[in-house]
């Protein structure tokens, strides 16, 4: 069987889930194929490739802010390849599975991980057996006389070591091109760099998260929250790197990087530092950002530390995000992650349910207490599963459209304490913050580089 994934974004993107399923079907004796339907795309030049790649199943990956393009897509597909199946899998289809289902041109929808249930649907399609329980899937049988059944299944247990995971396929992902034309472009001290994860998952239940969904999902599942062993994780590294010789950093996709033992930490650092050495970057939870976690990090070659701050307001906070740590504790380890010469960044909302103009300014207050590298500021927007989802449910404060990019005040959610407009008011003020960030960054790097050109001569 031959899949042709098919992913949008404005940009060009490497997808960790398609490429995760494209390894599990490749290693199973199926093909893959992907289009990314970036800035470049239009219908047409979709549709020719997609005909020409001759698939035997069409399987759209969705986020939610990408869900209204996929249906359109979804119906192209029908129209120029009736009889091929269309499967929709990703973060959106998880938690919206009716929503998904419900559309006429996609066939089987995926909640959850698909990386096992894609190969036994392939399996099942290319053997004639049953497609109707397979876990994970949601399956319409179509009737002689036109009616639609729709299997829904329960999502597999999570006991697979993920040792055993086969490394992402990042040929199919155009990896060349992401690293020439994506990675450099947001962090200036981390180029060519390559994206690779130690696990997934993360334990913490954010309230606007959609790791909370997962854990929710997977309850009594398994753990949802895995990491391979270390010399697992360092023999992909050295793959990658004898098969891009180009690479120059690393970006961990993990959430948070310091959410796991000690001892692993220890022998990841270690080993980093020995074999690999190159500078990389760590999403990590300040609480978790210990003295020698952030000394042997710094020590391995991390260069850069994202954060999230989302809300300067302790008490707003742990009230409504869910989130318990201290404001102190987040200005120590931004601080002291500067000493040991690491950059950092930082990550914040405006908009959540229940905030108003003043509150969203306490927000800028910290930062400017933070004094971070790099700003980054998205806009709340409701994901499906999440418990502020439902709280704004309750509240009537979602928008009827919710599927804008998180980067503009589009997709915010209606409520009285704080308009849209009021969001736009005090992006500006976020956003001249931003500036300054970025003159002063580019200021202490010159700076560096000058003292590296004295010391030279
Ligand atoms: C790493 C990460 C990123 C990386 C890139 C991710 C990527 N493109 O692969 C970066 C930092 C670049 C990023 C960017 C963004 N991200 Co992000 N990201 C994550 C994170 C932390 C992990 C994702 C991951 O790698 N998971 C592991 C892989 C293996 O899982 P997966 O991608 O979900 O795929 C599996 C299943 O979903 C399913 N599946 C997926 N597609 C398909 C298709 C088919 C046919 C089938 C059958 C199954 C299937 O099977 C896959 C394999 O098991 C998640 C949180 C989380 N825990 O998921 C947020 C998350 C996915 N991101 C999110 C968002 C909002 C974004 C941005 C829009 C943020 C922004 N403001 O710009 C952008 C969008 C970029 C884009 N176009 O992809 C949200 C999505 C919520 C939602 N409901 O849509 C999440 C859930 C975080 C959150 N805020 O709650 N992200």
């Amino acid at each position: 069987m031959k899949v042709l994934f098919v992913t949008h974004s404005v940009d060009k993107f490497f997808y960790a889930g398609v490429a995760s399923m494209s390894s599990f079907l490749k290693q199973a004796g199926h093909d893959a194929a992907l289009i990314n339907y970036d800035a470049s795309y239009d219908d047409e030049q979709f549709t020719r490739e997609m005909i020409a790649e001759q698939p035997d199943l069409i399987g759209f990956s969705c986020l939610t802010y990408q869900w209204p393009k996929i249906q359109q897509l979804a119906r192209i597909a029908k129209t120029h390849l009736p009889e091929t199946p269309v499967i929709c899998g990703g973060f959106h289809v998880s938690f919206s599975p009716d929503e998904v289902i419900a559309c006429p041109d996609i066939d089987i929808a995926c909640k959850g991980e698909g990386d096992e249930a894609i190969v036994e649907l392939c399996n099942a399609y290319e053997r004639g057996t049953p497609l109707f329980g397979i876990p994970n899937l949601l399956v319409k049988e179509y009737g002689d006389d036109g009616s639609i059944t729709i299997h829904k299944n329960e999502p597999r247990r999570l006991f697979r070591d993920m040792d055993d995971y086969p490394y992402w396929d990042r040929v199919l992902c155009d990896i060349d091109r992401h690293l020439e034309e994506k990675a450099s472009m947001t962090y200036q001290h981390l180029t060519n760099c390559m994206p690779i994860a130690a696990g997934r998952g993360c334990p913490y239940r954010c309230a606007y998260c959609g790791n909370q969904s997962l854990l929710n999902l997977y309850k009594g599942r398994g753990s949802y929250v895995r990491r391979r062993s270390v010399p697992n994780l360092m023999r992909e590294m050295h793959m990658v790197l004898d098969r891009y010789p180009n690479v120059q950093s690393f970006e961990f996709w993990d959430e948070d990087f310091f959410a796991i033992s000690h001892s692993w930490l220890r022998e990841f650092f270690k080993a980093y530092k020995e074999e690999i050495g190159l500078p990389y970057m760590l999403g990590v939870r300040s609480d978790n950002c210990t003295e020698q976690n952030l000394e042997e990090a710094a020590d391995s070659g991390c260069n850069l530390l994202c954060m999230g701050v989302e809300h300067g307001d302790e008490e707003f906070r742990k009230k409504y995000l869910q989130r318990n740590l201290s404001n102190d504790k987040m200005i120590r380890a931004f601080k002291r992650a500067r000493e040991l010469g690491m950059e950092r960044a930082s990550l914040n909302i405006i908009g959540f349910p229940y905030e108003t103009p003043e509150l969203a300014r306490e927000t800028l207050k910290l930062n400017q207490e933070l004094d971070p590298d790099y700003f980054h500021l998205y806009v709340y927007q409701v994901f499906p599963g999440c418990d502020l989802y439902d709280l704004c449910e309750r509240e009537g404060f979602i928008p009827d459209f919710y599927y804008a990019t998180y980067q503009t005040p589009e997709g915010a959610i209606k409520q009285p304490t704080m308009t849209v407009e009021d969001i736009r008011e005090v992006w500006t003020e976020f956003e001249a913050f931003r500036m300054d960030v970025d003159e002063r960054r580019a200021a202490r790097q010159t700076a560096s580089a000058n003292r590296a050109v004295l010391t030279l001569g």
